[in-house]
């Protein structure tokens, strides 16, 4: 053999192995993001409320690796901007929603994400209705999990709830942005 083939055959061994390693690799892997909690948490869907009890839209709460997907479907709100929140108990009793409590703050931090004290972990940025009053929106909480059993989760005993409020979050006003009376309100448990 001479040398370029000498090279050309190492080369070849060390293919083979790298990708033998790869091969035994790869179902490990596998079986560990299998046994993470975080992918087994089903999704949950509810009801958003008006103030008079009826139907305005739905919430669907997503697991990810890091954080939970919120996906907001409403109706007959104000165009423009609107705060909304995960606040610290899953009770939503009309007209006012006061039962829902304030943010939820597990890490006992100020309001709003322009708040160098900030965020509690349920904050959320505006949700913009448009002309029509309705907003499709998705927005991702990595300071929340729906995993049970640790502070921020939003399925704690008693559970948290999504609130919609009158006008615009400005994102560093104690207690909750200035975002006024809450009109909307699902339950997450
Ligand atoms: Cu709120
Ligand atoms: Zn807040």
């Amino acid at each position: 053999m001479n040398r370029k083939n000498i090279v050309s055959v190492l080369f070849a061994v060390l293919l083979i192995i790298l990708v033998g390693c790869e091969d035994k690799d790869l179902p490990v892997t596998g079986a560990m993001s299998e046994e993470s909690p975080a992918v087994k948490v089903e999704p949950i869907t509810t009801d958003i409320i008006d103030g008079q009890g009826g139907k305005m839209g739905t919430a669907t709460f997503t697991q990810l690796a890091k954080g939970v997907q919120v996906d907001v479907k409403v109706s007959g709100l104000k165009p423009g901007m609107h705060g909304i929140h995960i606040h610290e108990t899953g009770k939503c009793e009309k007209p006012d929603f006061k039962s829902a409590g304030s943010h939820f703050n597990p890490t006992m931090k100020e309001h709003g994400y322009d708040n160098p004290n900030g965020e509690h972990a349920g904050d959320l940025a505006n949700l913009v209705a448009g002309p029509n009053g309705t907003a499709e929106v998705q927005f991702v909480v990595t300071t929340v999990t729906l995993n049970k059993g640790v502070p921020h989760s939003l399925l704690k005993e008693g559970g948290t709830s999504l609130v919609i409020h009158a006008e615009a979050d400005d994102m560093h006003t104690n207690p909750a942005g200035n975002s006024g009376d809450r009109i909307g309100c699902a339950v997450i448990k």
